[in-house]
């Protein structure tokens, strides 16, 4: 089944989204999400100026050997253009594999090891009290696990925090705007937030919190132990983890369980911090790190070491993206969690797509492929509207992690 075409589209209803369509002589088209926020042109261009033409006239069958080939055959492999290239490659592909075999994708992947994905809400506020009533509705809406974030006094804004209450968007127009950080006041301030919501709502839901990078190795081990009587389900991106070892000095002080990987690329970049026991739940994400394909290499290899997935799915992630990832949690046996932000009515209307909530959990229906189309009518109503990602200072202007 030869590719006859591959386009790029690229559209803003709300926010950014990359999306590649791969069409076959078959009349078979299959669609994957290529957004990386704040970069979104770079992968663009990786892939209408160098991917699009290598893909032309191969079969769109043979996924494994064209991962290999756009990995092995750039030279320059991995790093996160080059990875999301791939990924909207792969999963356009498995989409077009399942609807030829008219079946929902996770049946091509060994079918469901469960009826439902288990999702986590971000209920945040300005302060203690806000977080509290943002969780409580959370609950009330039947989800079973909830990320909980709150301001910090002292601090103007943080990760987070956002002014809508369903889904958060951090990305803003124009240039980065620049935030202030201090890792001792969010250290004085965070554990009493964990106190509250438990004694407040008590211990039969998950709680998690995403540190989002902040802190130092040994900041982090006296955060996960403060706070292990709040139980977390787990505590996401304690330091930034470009030196995996780093990671053994937090583990020799707590018990909290950890979930790193949302901005890794391979299998390489988890390695370490997987054969080592050294995180609970691995947070790579079809997008970011070399689609199907990969994630589920991924995935396996983390089923070794009893370490489990807990995707990525903030609202940068496009309903293609969350598709595909339900059909790969859905099949693999160390499914862990799956992060859910909700999309914005425009964003659902350019992808029209058959999973839906229901009591705490994102269920698939029975299309053929991942089930997530585009809209290409709609999303040319919505051009590329230039935005980026904050950056951290801390409060004496020094360049910090945001
Ligand atoms: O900041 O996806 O756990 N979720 C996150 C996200 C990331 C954004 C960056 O594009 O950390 O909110
Ligand atoms: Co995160």
């Amino acid at each position: 089944m030869k590719i006859t075409n591959a386009r790029v589209n690229i559209t803003c209803p709300g926010r950014n989204f990359v999306t590649l369509k791969i069409e076959t002589e078959k009349g078979l088209y299959g669609i994957g999400d290529a957004t990386l926020n704040g970069r979104e042109l770079a992968v663009a261009s990786y892939l209408s100026d160098h991917v699009i033409p290598c893909l032309i006239g191969r079969d769109a069958q043979r996924i494994e050997d064209i991962w290999q080939y756009l990995y092995r055959g750039s030279y320059w492999r991995g790093g996160p253009v080059t990875m999301s290239a791939i990924s909207a490659v792969d999963t356009a592909l498995w989409d077009i594999k399942a609807k030829a075999a008219n079946m929902p994708l996770y049946q091509l992947l060994g079918g469901k090891s469960r009826d439902g994905i288990m999702v986590y809400g971000h209920a945040n506020g300005r302060d203690i009290e806000e977080s509290c009533a943002a969780a409580e509705k959370f609950l009330s809406l039947g989800y079973k696990a909830v990320r909980v974030q709150s301001g910090v006094p002292g601090l103007e804004t943080i990760y987070g925090v956002s002014k809508d209450k369903m889904f958060y968007e951090p990305a803003t127009k124009g240039l980065p705007v620049e935030q202030v950080w201090s890792s001792a006041k969010y250290l004085n301030h965070i554990p009493a937030l964990f106190e509250t919501i438990r004694e407040r709502l008590g211990y039969e839901f998950h709680l998690l919190h995403d540190v989002h990078h902040r802190l130092t190795p040994i900041e982090a081990g006296q955060l996960g132990k403060a706070v292990e009587p709040y139980r977390l389900f787990w505590l996401e991106d304690p330091v930034p983890a470009e030196n995996q070892e780093s990671l053994r000095l937090i583990r020799q002080h707590t018990t909290t369980p950890l979930a790193i990987g949302e901005i890794f690329n391979t299998i390489w970049d988890c390695k370490t911090l997987i054969e080592n026991h050294l995180i609970d739940y691995i947070r790579t994400t079809i997008v970011h790190a070399g689609g199907i394909t990969h994630l589920r290499r991924i995935a396996d290899f983390a089923s070794l070491y009893h370490v489990r997935t807990g995707c990525h799915g903030a609202t940068d992630l496009s309903p293609v993206c969350l598709g595909a990832s339900l059909h790969l949690n859905l099949a693999i046996p160390n499914f862990g969690i799956h992060e859910y932000m909700r999309h914005t009515k425009e964003t659902d209307e350019v992808f029209p797509h058959d999973y839906y909530f229901e009591n705490g959990a994102l269920y698939l229906g029975d299309k053929p492929g991942h089930g997530v189309d585009l809209d290409e009518e709609k999303a040319a109503h919505y051009p590329y509207n230039p935005a980026y990602l904050p950056v951290n200072r801390l409060e004496d202007g020094t360049m910090w992690n945001w």
